[in-house]
């Protein structure tokens, strides 16, 4: 697909939207593409792929699997510049903003330019905070976490953000957090920034979905959730509480 964020700008005037995020480490190219036109019926508005490991081979591989089975637009969510394919349709061109290290606020960057020019990857620009506990992403982009109780530390990052012309936020608890990101903050970032939020880690349920939606998130995004049972019926259950908070 072309213009990517023309469509999510269109999509977001409308209303609240879900993303599903897929591991090329963790699903077949065959059970991605499965999981892609679940949650394509089940009302995600894009597929976004990513984690913190694998190669550009696996990673084209699933990107092909899930182009068999739905057109939904597939937006990279990559760790490193190793992980972009001329099968994307755009990349989260992204800065951990609370990063101690260079590497993940601007050098994975450098290296991904060319690449991203010459597959013809549209780049969405995307201001990524790392929220309390973290994960493997707190970790690995050495992260100074933002404390959870700290909503204006968050804020200002955010802020951060969107002066530097990002077109988005994204506060990240990190995949499979036991909890997610405090409703209280998200509602704080919100009434403060003008540009979209993105809340993803830890959600698994249509409650914490319609809570965080209702604080303010304009998208969630559930990854873990679609690497369980009934798919299906918990994915269409989370974009209905995103949609109706
Ligand atoms: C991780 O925010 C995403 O980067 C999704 O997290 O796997 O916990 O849904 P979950």
């Amino acid at each position: 697909m072309n213009g990517v964020w023309d469509y999510l700008s269109k999509r977001l005037e409308k209303g609240k939207l879900h993303m599903t995020l897929l591991d090329p480490e963790k699903t077949t190219p065959d059970r991605a593409g499965e999981i892609a036109k679940i949650a394509h019926e089940a009302g995600s508005c894009a597929i976004m792929v990513g984690g913190s490991t694998g190669g550009s081979e696996v990673l084209d591989e699933m990107l092909k699997g899930i182009k068999r089975r739905t057109d939904l637009p597939i937006i990279l969510f990559p760790s490193g510049a190793s992980l972009l394919s001329r099968y994307a349709d755009a990349v989260y061109f992204m800065s951990l903003l609370n990063s101690q290290s260079p590497r993940y606020l601007v050098g994975e960057q450098l290296k991904g330019v060319l690449p991203i020019k010459k597959y013809g990857i549209e780049p969405i620009p995307m201001g990524y905070i790392v929220v309390e506990p973290g994960g493997k992403v707190g970790e690995i982009g050495e992260a100074d976490l933002i404390p959870r109780d700290d909503a204006e530390k968050a804020t200002n990052y955010a802020l951060l953000a969107q002066y530097m012309g990002m077109r988005l936020v994204y506060l990240e608890a990190g995949s499979g957090a036991a909890v997610h990101v405090p409703v209280e903050m998200v509602k704080t970032v919100k009434e403060n920034i003008e540009i979209p939020l993105i809340v993803g880690g830890g959600i698994r349920s249509p409650q914490s979905a319609g809570k965080l939606a209702k604080a303010g998130a304009d998208i969630i995004v559930t990854g873990t959730l679609v690497e369980g049972r009934d798919v299906e019926k918990r994915l269409k259950e989370v974009v209905k509480a995103i949609r109706d908070p």
